[in-house]
């Protein structure tokens, strides 16, 4: 009994010296998606801990202090080694992402700019196809994509806007992993835009919305362009940006898009020049927070409260921009024409705005295309003609004014 008291006050002393403890998430590598019942080992010396995550792929180990070496278990997926981890006086927080093992081989890779590995290429559809069976995911901001595949020969093509098609065929997977590095050639015209400063949608005007490429392109950095300034007149395209349109939101070609380019939207307000041939949208979501701050600092004059005026109305009333709730069909089945050929994009959070849909065919050639101005419901139905087209991969470019999204649509006879 005396002993066993002993214990006790041992092990609540212990408790008071060792607050420390980890915490995190176990994640499917494939999914994102928090993993259920992981069971996580924990050895400190020669002490043994176990934890398992919750619903949501959430665990906290008991508090202790020390190296300790962490094992992730779970079923159908590969173990996920820690091999020492040093835990002392603060809680540590940590986020582990697992390899599912259900299927036996992956592709992976990066996609970076014209062979130079240094400028990687964000939001490339990478789709690879066996069998006529499609698989497809889309590069990150570091330009690494992940598939995981059962074994098997497939055709990869990489596609996105600004870019010319790379395509590989007869890749071979046998239970074994494929790292594949994709270099992607930017189109020649790309660099056929004139830089007007204020003027970063190339619409031929300076206005408020010219604000959205400025907040879209926040913090973006590239070369400095030849004639700095805001003097209204064409400037030469700089080369060096990894995004073309971004160096249209550098107003005042310092090399780096912040709050000084909003300054050449007053100095050059309503200026207008003729050598628009098109509008430029800007490619990425944008991010709230920098408009929020574009917002913040702008002061009280006619053309700042009508900048002001629509970043509250289009872009923080709607924070997230539209999204597309489903395609309907996909796969979308051609040739029978006693069926209404067209396909259904049901839409919602849309602010007041237009809603452009763009077509391309995986060699970046536009298909079909259609625009609704003036939309004021905050969801709806649009459907787009798809009459005349022939079976293969598609994708469909979702545009307002300032958000795209780009879905691939597979037609099947
Ligand atoms: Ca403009
Ligand atoms: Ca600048």
């Amino acid at each position: 009994m005396r002993r066993l008291l002993i214990i006790l006050i041992l092990i609540y002393a212990m408790s008071l010296f060792s607050e420390a403890y980890i915490c995190g998430t176990a994640s499917d590598l494939v999914s994102g998606t928090g993993i259920p019942g992981v069971r996580i080992t924990v050895t400190v010396d020669s002490l043994l801990y176990i934890a398992y995550s919750d619903t949501l792929g959430n665990f906290c180990t008991e508090s202790f202090s020390g190296v300790a070496g962490l094992v992730f278990h779970k079923e159908n997926y590969q173990d996920f080694i820690i091999d020492s981890l040093n835990v002392q006086d603060e809680p540590v927080n940590i986020t582990v992402s697992m390899i599912p093992i259900a299927l036996n081989s992956s592709l992976s890779g990066f996609v970076y700019e014209n062979g130079n590995i240094a400028v990687p290429v964000a939001d490339v559809n990478v789709i690879v196809s066996s069998a006529g069976n499609y698989y497809s995911t889309i590069s990150d901001s570091t330009g690494f994509y992940f598939l995981q595949l059962m074994n098997g020969n497939y055709n990869l093509i990489a596609a996105k806007d600004g870019y010319h098609n790379y395509e590989i065929t007869g890749i071979n997977l046998s239970n074994s992993n494929r790292l594949i590095n994709i270099p992607l050639e930017k189109l020649s015209n790309n660099n056929n835009f004139e830089i007007w400063p204020g003027d970063t949608n190339f619409d031929g005007v300076v206005d408020e919305r010219d604000i959205v490429a400025i907040g879209t392109y926040w913090g973006y950095s590239g070369t400095s362009r030849l004639h700095q300034g805001y003097l209204w007149s064409a400037n030469s395209y700089p080369n060096g940006w990894s995004i073309p349109e971004a160096a249209l939101a550098d107003c005042n070609g310092n090399g780096v898009v912040e709050i000084s380019d909003v300054l050449a939207l007053n100095i050059n307000w309503n200026k207008q020049h003729s050598n628009s041939t098109f509008a430029v949208q800007p490619q990425n979501h944008y991010l709230y927070e920098n408009f929020q701050e574009i917002y913040n600092s702008l002061g009280e004059g006619e053309i700042d409260l009508r900048i002001k005026k629509y970043i509250k109305e289009n872009i923080l009333s709607n924070p997230g921009g539209f999204i597309v709730k489903t395609i309907y069909p996909n796969p979308f089945r051609i040739g029978n024409s006693s069926r209404n050929e067209t396909l259904s994009i049901d839409l919602s959070n849309l602010s007041n705005s237009n809603i452009e849909l763009e077509l391309f065919n995986l060699k970046g050639q536009m298909v079909k295309k259609k625009s609704i101005k003036g939309i004021e419901e905050k969801s709806g139905k649009i459907r787009l003609d798809m009459q005349n087209l022939n079976t293969g991969i598609f994708l469909l470019k979702i545009s307002d004014n300032h958000k795209t999204i780009t879905k691939k649509i597979i037609l099947i006879k």
